[in-house]
């Protein structure tokens, strides 16, 4: 394969893409779990994400030297994690989502009471494939138990969980840009931080360019959170393979600052994304390529 910097971003991006779904759909034939949690658990590791969390997390992982190989257990766990909060978000409880990925969501399909234990499934197994990742990369400079606890804030009471609750909770109304601010860092923007920084982390990533790829992936996240709220109101459902219009009775920053205001913020917290990894040069190219791509993206 050519070196990823010479590929364009087409190409690379559905080449780590393939790499991704080529594990989940491995993943899915190896199931070793009880009759009916056989088709919701291989409909969840297969259903056509766009894997940008696990790209991200290998991206990083390639512009600090490592092999995709090595990062892809990690890849495809942080995008099983996504998949259990989407799962969470589209039940009645939360979204009461119809369709997700072109498909009925997971409850109607197969029930609330298996779509949960999907979601609580996925989210653990995750864990044990971020250690698996760990054991084949061997990076010097971080433990297992550093990679893991950015695992655990991004998800837990600080992390996506704590922007679904607030989120949940929330008079719209009431919602000021902060509190939108504090929502979205944390239902999208933390699972874009933490799949950055296990990528690099596992590739033994020096401190210092750790926190300039953390900066770069928090500022990716929220615009990739604002270019979702803007699709929400400028697509169409078959286009998105999800609800639309679900926003109408939330605050949005579509709804704080328009469509074109909303764009053009989601493209200044790109520029500054990319600002933060200017430095790193030539080899965050896909970084960049990926960057771009969420700036561009119409689904
Ligand atoms: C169990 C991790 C976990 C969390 C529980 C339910 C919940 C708390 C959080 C919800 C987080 C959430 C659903 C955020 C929305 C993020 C978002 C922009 C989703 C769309 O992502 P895409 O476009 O979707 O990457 P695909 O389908 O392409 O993967």
């Amino acid at each position: 394969m050519l070196p990823c910097v010479l590929l364009s971003l087409n190409e690379y991006f559905s080449a780590r893409r393939a790499l991704i779904d080529e594990y989940l759909t491995q993943l899915s034939t190896r199931i070793d779990a009880p009759q009916p949690l056989q088709a919701p658990l291989r409909r969840s590791l297969t259903s056509a994400g766009k894997r940008v969390r696990g790209i991200l997390a290998i991206a990083v992982g390639e512009s600090v030297g490592a092999k995709a190989e090595k990062l892809l257990p990690a890849a495809a766990a942080v995008e099983m994690i996504h998949a259990s909060s989407l799962i969470l978000d589209d039940l009645p409880a939360m979204d009461d989502a119809l369709m997700r990925r072109g498909a009925p969501t997971l409850h109607r399909e197969f029930g609330e009471d298996l779509a949960i234990l999907t979601s609580v499934a996925l989210l653990n197994h995750a864990y044990g494939l971020v250690a698996e990742s760990y054991a084949a990369s061997a990076p010097r400079r971080w433990t297992l138990a550093q990679i893991v606890q950015r695992v655990v804030d991004a998800v837990g009471w600080q992390g996506c969980v704590a922007g679904e609750a607030v989120d949940l909770h929330s008079e719209a109304s009431n919602l000021d840009f902060d509190t939108l601010e504090y929502i979205h860092s944390r239902k999208t923007g933390a699972l874009f931080v933490a799949s950055a920084a296990v990528g690099g982390m596992l590739a033994n990533i020096h401190p210092a360019s750790l926190q300039r790829i953390e900066v770069f992936a928090k500022n990716l996240g929220l615009a990739f959170q604002i270019t979702d709220d803007v699709l929400d109101v400028t697509a169409d459902a078959a286009e998105l393979g999800k609800d639309v219009g679900k926003d109408a009775q939330r605050l949005t920053f579509v709804r704080l600052a328009g469509v074109d205001g909303a764009q053009k913020l989601s493209r200044e917290l790109v520029e500054t994304s990319l600002a933060a990894i200017e430095p790193l040069g030539a080899q965050a190219k896909p970084l960049r390529d990926l960057a771009v791509m969420v700036r561009d993206r119409v689904r």
